[in-house]
C-alpha cells in the first residue's frame, strides 16, 4: 500500500546517513505538526507547547529533535547538550505571524553565528503559506534578512559556503517541504 512515510524514506536521500536533523524554531511555527507528518503521515493537533521541549523522532537512520527557541535565555542553549555534532538544522517560521520575525531574525542569526553550526545546511521553511495573509517568500526574505545569506535552491554541493536556503511550505497541506528536504539531503555530506 503506497504510504507517504515511505516516500519520504526515499526522497530524504538522508535515510542512509545516520543524520542528525535539529528541528528548531519559535513555539508555534509547526516543529511538532511537522515531525509527526514525517512519522506517520497524520496532521494531528497539537498544543502549542509552553516550555522548551524536546520532542525525538527517528526513520531509519536519521534522528529529528525539535526544541522550541525563544523566550527565556536558558531555553535558548538547550539543544546544545544533545548533539555532539549536527548533520542539518530545519529552521522554521510561522509566515503568518508578523509581529515576531524580529524574535525569529534574532534566533536565527544566533544560530546562523554559531560556533557548533559554522558547517552545518540550514533548511529555513517559512510554513503556513496556506493562510492567505501569510507573507511571501520574498517579504519573509527580507524581514529575516536573508538576501545575503541565502545560497540557493540548486542541489550541486557547495565547497567553501555553507548552505542556507528557504523554501515556502505549509506543513499541514504537505506543500513545498519535500523539496525542501530534497535540497538539505542533497547538501549533507
Ligand atoms: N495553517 C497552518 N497551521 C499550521 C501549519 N503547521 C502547523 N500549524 C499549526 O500551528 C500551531 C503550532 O504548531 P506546532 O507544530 O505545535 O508548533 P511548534 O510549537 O513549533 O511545535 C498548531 O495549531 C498547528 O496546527 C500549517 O502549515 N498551516
Ligand atoms: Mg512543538
Amino acid at each position: 500500500m503506497f504510504s507517504w512515510f515511505w516516500d519520504a524514506l526515499s526522497y530524504l536521500g538522508l535515510y542512509y546517513k545516520n543524520a542528525k536533523i535539529l528541528f528548531l524554531g519559535l513555539d508555534n511555527a509547526g516543529k511538532t505538526t511537522l515531525m509527526h507528518v514525517l512519522r506517520d503521515d497524520r496532521v494531528a493537533q497539537h498544543i502549542p507547547t509552553q516550555m522548551p521541549t524536546a520532542e525525538e523522532v527517528v526513520i531509519g537512520k536519521i534522528r529529528f529533535r525539535a526544541f522550541d527557541l525563544g523566550g527565556h535565555a536558558a531555553a535558548r542553549q538547550i539543544w546544545r547538550n544533545y548533539y555532539a555534532k549536527v548533520d542539518g538544522v530545519v529552521f522554521l517560521v510561522d509566515a503568518v505571524d508578523r509581529e515576531r520575525f524580529p524574535e525569529v531574525k534574532k534566533e536565527l542569526d544566533a544560530l546562523i553565528n554559531d560556533e557548533m553550526l559554522s558547517d552545518v545546511p540550514f533548511l529555513i521553511l517559512g510554513n503556513k503559506i496556506d493562510v492567505a495573509r501569510a507573507a511571501s517568500d520574498e517579504e519573509l526574505r527580507s524581514a529575516l534578512g536573508l538576501h545575503h545569506l541565502t545560497t540557493g535552491q540548486g542541489s550541486a554541493p557547495m565547497s567553501d559556503i555553507r548552505p542556507i536556503e528557504l523554501f515556502m511550505v505549509s506543513v499541514v497541506r504537505k506543500m513545498g517541504y519535500a523539496e525542501g528536504f530534497r535540497w538539505l539531503s542533497n547538501h549533507i555530506p
